[in-house]
């Protein structure tokens, strides 16, 4: 009886021992991913710890150890964990409720800033970064830009022209991209913060945040520069204004799921202020809308991509 005990150990350990060198082989193939591999730092010297994904495949499963793990999430991304589709990168964004808008008390608050409960009923992927002119140059090949760096945001880019590169990156067949919906937006922005800013209500501390009038000495600057918020994201206030694919209006009354703004309308949605605004226009609430074939130095963008199906949390449930 115990040398059958004895024998069903080494057998385990034997399979322990196998799996673990076929996991290790695995990690060499291209392209192949296994459940627990992130691939670091390719030739291009990119950031460590992102899980580098090619057409499509993703793993969804980079520890990034100990700490997270706030919300329950098993089969999922965790919030704020990264990756890179079509070179460019990504930050996961989770599902979840927040208020939208601003409270009465707020500084310098505007009307249309109307808090209402908003659900984000899907995680998502948001541009880690505003899209560089690098970015730009690659998918549409050309230079529209008023101020010139592959660095620097892409601007002078119409609404509708930012639907063309959604729609460029979309043919390839690597993903499902868009413009982020406005609540989106503001979601992402706040990662979870309530105050005027996603670092909290002092207009003092922007500066570690962003590029406005104050400290933007009348340009663009490379994205990233500035500190990110609690989710990773760089330049949500400041630098280059960000289309979302929302028309422009007053909020409805009462909470949302999913919003994406009113059928029609005259003008899109901006977010997040600029290098020439002030810090008011630079609050996480802030809006105001734009004519979509319009393209202005100030005003840029940042894409979004659709989670992959064994992405979405078991508890997001699509309606
Ligand atoms: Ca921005
Ligand atoms: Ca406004």
């Amino acid at each position: 009886m115990k040398s059958m005990q004895i024998y069903i150990v080494l057998l385990l350990l034997t399979v322990t021992a196998l799996s673990a060198v076929s996991c290790v082989q695995k990690t060499d193939g291209e392209g192949e991913e296994s459940a627990d591999t992130v691939q670091i730092a390719g030739d291009e010297g990119e950031a460590a710890g992102t899980t580098e994904i090619d057409g499509g495949e993703e793993d969804g499963a980079s520890q990034t150890g100990g700490e997270g793990a706030q919300i329950p999430e098993p089969a999922g991304p965790t919030p704020g964990e990264t990756a890179i589709f079509d070179e460019i990168e990504f930050v996961w964004i989770p599902p979840g409720t927040f208020t939208m808008g601003s409270p009465q008390s707020e500084k310098e608050r505007d009307d249309d800033e109307q808090e209402h409960q908003v659900t984000i009923s899907q995680g998502f992927w948001m541009g880690k970064y505003e899209v560089t002119q690098a970015q730009w140059q690659s998918v549409m090949g050309s230079t529209p830009s008023h101020f010139k760096g592959a660095g620097l945001p892409v601007e002078r880019v119409s609404w509708r022209k930012c639907q063309t590169f959604v729609q460029t990156l979309n043919s390839d067949g690597g993903g499902e991209y868009r413009l982020p919906a406005e609540a989106e937006w503001e979601y992402a922005c706040r990662a979870g913060s309530t105050g005027a800013y996603s670092f909290g209500d002092s207009e003092a501390d922007l500066d570690n945040y962003g590029w406005y009038s104050a400290n933007g000495i009348s340009k663009t600057h490379s994205v990233g520069e500035k500190m990110p918020n609690a989710w990773g994201l760089y330049d949500m206030h400041g630098n280059v204004w960000e289309w979302c694919s929302d028309w422009y209006a007053q909020y409805p009354d009462g909470p949302e799921t999913d919003p994406t703004g009113p059928s029609s309308g005259s003008s899109r949605v901006l977010r997040g202020g600029s290098w020439f605004l002030e810090a008011r226009d630079c609050r996480s609430a802030y809006r105001t809308g734009h004519t979509a074939h319009s393209p202005l130095t100030i005003v840029g963008f940042r894409i979004c991509r659709a989670a992959d199906e064994e992405e979405h949390a078991p508890e997001a449930d699509p309606q």
